[in-house]
């Protein structure tokens, strides 16, 4: 494992780290890439399942055309990731919330490893694949690592489907406002693991930028938004986050 230099880190985000009340934090399927999760976009070709590409599997069409078809994608998934652990960054990001007098953690990550790492009151913008939701009543269900899912809503008897935002669907009502509103405020804005491609989630770093907060990016590969950043932190967020606080 290459050592990373801890003078990667300069003084200037040093300081702000030491001296900032209101802190956000973004974060993308980067962040859980050294937990063994694939990325979606990771090495430049985008994740198919069954020859199509994930923004058509994962849609609001396909849940109306073949809810079956999108359950298995779902499925395949939470079967890769019962067997995965959090990384040093998701447990770095977790201790953070006890450092800053309001810390705010926003995933677009539907894996639920944040909360695993012991991240209280993550905000999950995109939902969870731990969850289903009636697709009448909207009631939501848990499902358990290694048991059943259930697939009936036994308040109405209506069909269940993943708990997770698809394409083309709105956000949860109340979760992004919530997140802008705290990207409005803060001082300090970090940007962890993601290519920033997918909307309303890449406007949050925008919304900080604008409003004066200093934007660090953590990437191996530089993104969109590299160029608004005030700093571009070049490496994996396990080896990188841990580096911050030193
Ligand atoms: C909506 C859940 C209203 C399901 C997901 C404005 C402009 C253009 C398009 C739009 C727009 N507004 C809306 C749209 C449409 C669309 C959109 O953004 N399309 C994109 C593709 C252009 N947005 C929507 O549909 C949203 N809804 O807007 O509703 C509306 C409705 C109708 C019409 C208009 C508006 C809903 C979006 C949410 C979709 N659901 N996930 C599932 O998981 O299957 S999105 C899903 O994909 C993820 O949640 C995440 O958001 C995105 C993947 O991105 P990343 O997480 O960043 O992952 P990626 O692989 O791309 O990148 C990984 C990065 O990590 C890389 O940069 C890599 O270098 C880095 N990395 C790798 N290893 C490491 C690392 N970094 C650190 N450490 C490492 N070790
Ligand atoms: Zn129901």
């Amino acid at each position: 494992m290459q050592i990373m230099q801890s003078d990667l880190i300069s003084a200037e985000l040093r300081n702000r780290f030491k001296h900032a009340s209101r802190v956000l934090v973004l974060t993308g399927a980067g962040i859980s890439a050294e937990s063994g999760v694939p990325t979606f976009r990771g090495g430049g070709n985008t994740a198919v399942w069954k020859g199509m590409p994930f923004d058509v599997i994962s849609s609001a069409t396909m849940v109306e055309r073949d809810l079956p078809a999108v359950w298995e994608w779902f499925d395949y998934r939470r079967s890769l990731l019962q067997k995965l652990q959090p990384n040093p960054a998701h447990y770095e990001l977790a201790r953070w919330a006890d450092v800053f007098q309001e810390f705010t953690l926003v995933t677009q990550n539907v894996d639920g490893l944040h909360r695993a790492a012991g991240s209280r009151d993550v905000i999950e913008l995109h939902g969870s694949v731990w969850r289903a939701r009636c697709v009448s009543c909207r009631t939501s269900y848990e499902i358990i690592p290694g048991e059943r899912r259930p697939d009936v809503c036994v308040g109405c008897g209506g069909s269940l489907r993943p708990d997770v935002v698809l394409f083309g669907e709105m956000l949860p009502s109340g979760a992004f406002e919530i997140a802008a509103e705290r990207a409005q405020a803060c001082q300090l804005c970090f940007v962890i693991g993601t290519s920033a491609l997918v909307y309303p989630a890449a406007g949050l770093p925008e919304i900080a930028k604008a409003a004066g907060a200093y934007v660090c990016e953590v990437n191996p590969e530089f993104t969109p938004l590299s160029a608004l950043c005030d700093e571009v932190l070049t490496g994996k967020a396990g080896e990188v986050l841990p580096l911050i606080s030193q």
